[in-house]
């Protein structure tokens, strides 16, 4: 059925002309492919037979891809991703990839070509290690915090900036599918049918419902600084380019001014969901030390720009109660990722492929549950590691 969107919906037969037209390309071959993988939008690659260059495009359907016309979204998230883009070069250009152009009337960005390297969900449910990435998305959360809050930036311009950088779709979409829908009931939940008395569990959990509540409001109205929106596994890439390690954060669509834990916490979230995956397969590597890593990485690079603040009323007293803040708004919304991940609308690879899912999922629910409820107690990454030591998959203790 040819549905008419307004604008040209890309596909491998009309891309080639697509980029042409936009002078991205010249006359030279071009081979294009389909690797659309997140749940909203469709990817392409474009390369040279040879394999000399590349381009990856990147365009906004109507509606969430992995759902279809069913679920009408604005395809000028795209805007917000192209903005994001834009903000995040000034700060960190090294770790996103380059940005060649934006077409705004096809809500399509052109980008850098990052085939060679890996998406890190996939990465780690084949086995492989962090290397430097948790160091890296330490530092990039730290780098947003500075620059991007009112310890890097006049107050006036950081007035513009969260103007500026309104989202209201896609936070919609998070404050809907992560913090709040699953602990209702809601016709975009599902789970493994082995889950279901420990999702009910859930849903009649009025403590834990409150604690997502006060999550939600820091996430609606606690305007820090901009965040990436949605920085789990399946957002970061890894591998190595002449001899040396890259990592890149993408998919910057959901990029708002928010808190500063949120990116940390969805960032910890899936390193203990692949912590969960990697003890059911029992091949248990350094996933949870992964928030000792990035949480030190995080506070030397905030303390190491701190004497660069603008506004020196910020003390160094309080720099420590801001640190303390986001330490405990990250484990609650490393939590919350937990749990929409086993009884929200989007499950990840990591527990769905294992040959059972349910001890790790149900693990994980419950990780996810002890980290919201107990965030305020939890004092570092070392009490982190005891609760995870008693997530125990392999031996059924969560059955
Ligand atoms: C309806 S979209 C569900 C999820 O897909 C995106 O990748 C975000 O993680 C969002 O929460
Ligand atoms: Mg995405």
């Amino acid at each position: 059925m040819m549905i008419n969107a307004g604008y040209l919906l890309l596909d491998t037969e009309n891309l080639a002309g697509y980029l042409r037209g936009l002078g991205h390309w010249d006359d030279a071959p071009i081979e294009v492919r389909e690797v659309s993988d997140g749940n909203l939008n469709r990817v392409f690659i474009a390369s040279a037979p040879d394999g000399g260059r590349g381009l990856a495009v990147k365009q906004a359907l109507p509606w969430v891809r992995v759902a279809g016309p069913s679920w009408p979204l604005s395809p000028d998230r795209a805007d917000a991703e192209a903005r994001a883009y834009r903000q995040v070069a000034d700060v960190a250009p090294d770790v996103i990839p380059r940005l060649h152009g934006y077409d705004p009337d096809n809500h399509a960005l052109t980008m850098e070509d990052m085939s060679d390297l890996k998406v890190l969900r996939t990465h780690l449910n084949e086995g492989g290690g962090y290397g430097d990435a948790s160091v890296r998305i330490g530092e990039f959360s730290a780098g947003l915090a500075f620059a991007t809050s009112d310890f890097g930036m006049p107050s006036e311009q950081r007035k513009a900036l969260i103007a500026a950088s309104a989202n209201p779709e896609l936070c919609k979409i998070t404050e809907d599918v992560v913090l709040s829908e699953p602990y209702i009931e809601h016709e975009h939940n599902h789970w493994h049918p082995g889950l279901a008395e420990l999702a009910a569990k859930v849903h009649a959990d009025a403590r834990l419902r409150t604690e997502v509540a006060a999550l939600r409001h820091a996430f609606m109205s606690d305007a820090q600084a901009l965040v990436h929106g949605d920085l789990h596994t399946g957002s970061i890439m890894v591998g190595t380019r002449d001899g040396a390690e890259v990592v890149r954060v993408f998919d910057p669509e959901f990029a708002f001014v928010g808190p500063v834990g949120f990116d940390l916490g969805v960032y910890w979230g899936n390193v203990l969901i692949a912590e969960a995956r990697a003890q059911a397969l029992g091949t248990v590597k350094d996933h949870a030390e992964q928030i000792a890593v990035s949480w030190d990485a995080f506070v030397s690079e905030l303390r190491r720009r701190w004497p660069e603040r603008v506004d020196t009323f910020f003390d160094d007293a309080y720099l420590d109660r801001f640190l303390r803040r986001v330490w405990t708004d990250a484990l609650g919304f490393a939590g919350t990722e937990m749990i929409r991940r086993v009884i929200g609308y989007a499950h990840v690879g990591d527990l769905t492929t294992l040959p059972d899912p349910l001890p790790a999922s149900r693990a994980v629910l419950l990780l996810g549950r002890a980290l919201i409820l107990g965030r305020d107690r939890l004092d570092g990454p070392g009490a982190i590691r005891e609760l995870v030591d008693g997530l125990a998959v392999g031996t059924g203790a969560h059955r």
